[in-house]
């Protein structure tokens, strides 16, 4: 499945402040953080937990305990989705985390240059996030899936950004049918320089200057 949150005025308007160009970067630092948190919550929202029997001071009671919420890994790509994924740990408090850095080359090509792979190992109940806040022509993400696959096959693998163009989602759900994409708005279109419209800008650029 594909979703995103534009029924959700909360997320629109922190979305709202991260594309405006005035938010200079301690606030998009923070929008971004916030992001993490509430689609982080949302997600939580189709995972899977098991009733439990316990007792409060007057009786007893059914309650939910969480099981995929704990098997999380949370797989941020340098550099721009580090404020993503400080947002989403704190609703997936367990998550082990892997670090990759990726860059792309210019037009028309694209090409992906990863420096640096640590991904824990991945085991068949982890539920995998792999967050990057930005979706554009999907190269990034479909070496990064690549990459990933190759610790592990987990329950579910889960793409989780603000942005994504229609192009880029497209060409993720076609080499991997399987992966999940959760973001926060789809956008309308890339330009000729691989930069989605209307966008927020280089995210990493108005995050860290
Ligand atoms: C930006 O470009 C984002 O943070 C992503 O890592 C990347 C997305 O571009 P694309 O590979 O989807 O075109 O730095």
């Amino acid at each position: 499945g594909v979703y995103s949150f534009e029924d959700s005025p909360f997320l629109m308007e922190i979305l709202t402040e991260l594309r405006n160009k005035h938010t200079g970067a301690i606030e998009f630092r923070k929008g971004l953080v916030k992001l993490g948190r509430y689609m982080g919550y949302e997600l939580t929202k189709t995972m899977d937990f098991e009733k439990v029997e316990i007792e409060t001071p007057l009786e007893k009671t059914e309650g939910i305990i969480a099981k995929d919420r704990k098997n999380v890994v949370i797989v941020t790509v340098l550099r721009a989705a580090i404020p993503l994924m400080e947002g989403l740990i704190k609703v997936f408090e367990h998550a082990r985390v892997g670090i990759v850095s990726a860059s792309r080359g210019k037009a028309p090509k694209f090409e992906i240059e990863m420096n640096y792979i640590k991904i824990p190992e991945i085991k068949p109940e982890d539920t995998v996030i792999i967050a990057d806040p930005m979706i554009a022509t999907g190269s990034t993400l479909l070496k990064v899936i690549e990459e990933v696959k190759k610790y592990g096959t987990p329950k579910r693998l889960i793409v989780l950004g603000v942005l994504a163009a229609p192009e880029g989602i497209s060409r993720i759900k076609g080499a991997y049918p399987e992966v999940e994409v959760f973001v926060t708005k789809i956008d309308r279109e890339l330009n000729d320089h691989g930069y989605i419209l209307p966008g927020l800008g280089d995210a990493g650029d108005r995050a860290f200057g």
